[in-house]
């Protein structure tokens, strides 16, 4: 299929359509629909996520571990992490025993006295708010703020080959049974009047790694419907994906799915354009 049957309305369609948090799969059932073939609707699709060149990946290198040879496991400053799953679009990675258990209930027992309920960032301000679709409770950690959390960070840099000043602090979030998080993506939105004040400390995110600190009794994965692709929350297992540009098309929509039973807690770093201080 060439560039030129993708209407630019059906395009602006299918993009809506993403943004919103459909599936490919329900965009694709709603084309066959109207009369699309399976084949014809899912190549108009795969052309539309495509980036075009302009939003080809940015300047300078992503975020990523060396997953040349496909290892089974990375050692990074004497640690052994298990690589157990890698997917291309979204670019995401599954590693194993990032952080040991005492490491998981260290980060835990720090967090635990200085949470609050989570906020967002409201993009149409810069301003932070409660926010409904977050029913978790959060707290930031400051960049070294312990020798644990310096060991930590300086894992993740080695780990995805970006450097510390880039990331912002870690953020800890706990989910008792029913908390979730709907689908989201991490960038922010730039063409939301807010995301200018936010944008100027350290640019955009780049990559999210979503480490789990606890293993809850049930729930609690971190979902991609885009993907179609759920990591399960294990102590001490991680989700690493980046994303190219602050677009749908990274098929970067992810989410918490609610918890089921017992307390799912996690610690997420995200990775900055450049220094973030
Ligand atoms: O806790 C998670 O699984 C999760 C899911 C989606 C965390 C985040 N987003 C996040 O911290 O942005
Ligand atoms: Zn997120």
């Amino acid at each position: 299929m060439s560039d030129a049957a993708v209407t630019a309305e059906l395009r602006h369609w299918m993009l809506a359509q993403l943004g919103a948090g459909r599936s490919p799969d329900a965009i694709l059932a709603a084309m066959r629909d109207v009369g699309w073939t399976q084949d014809q609707a899912t190549a108009a699709l795969q052309l539309v996520l495509t980036p075009a060149p302009e939003e080809e990946p940015r300047a300078g290198r992503t975020p990523g571990p060396a997953l040349d040879g496909s290892p089974s496991s990375i050692v990074v400053d004497g640690h052994r992490v298990h690589v157990l799953a890698v997917m291309q679009r979204p670019r995401l990675v599954v590693f194993g025993g990032l952080l040991n258990d005492a490491e998981c209930d260290a980060l835990v027992e720090l967090a635990r006295p200085r949470l609050a309920r989570s906020e967002t960032v409201d993009t149409a301000t810069g301003s932070t708010e409660i926010n409904g679709a977050r029913t978790s409770d959060g707290m930031f950690f400051a960049r070294g703020e312990t020798p644990l959390l310096a060991r930590v960070e300086q894992r993740i840099a080695a780990l995805l080959r970006w450097p510390v000043e880039r990331g912002e602090g870690l953020q800890v979030l706990r989910y008792r049974p029913g908390a979730e998080y709907r689908p989201h993506h991490d960038y922010f939105d730039p063409d939301r009047p807010g995301s200018a004040a936010v944008l100027a400390r350290g640019g955009q995110r780049v990559a999210t790694l979503v480490i789990y600190l606890s293993s809850p009794d049930g729930g609690g994965a971190t979902s991609f419907p885009d993907a179609g692709i759920e990591v399960a929350p294990v102590k001490g297992n991680a989700v690493f994906f980046a994303y190219e540009a602050p677009k749908p098309w990274t098929r970067t929509l992810h989410g918490a799915t609610p918890v089921l039973g017992g307390e799912k807690w996690v610690a997420t770093k995200w990775l900055r354009q450049r220094r973030f201080d």
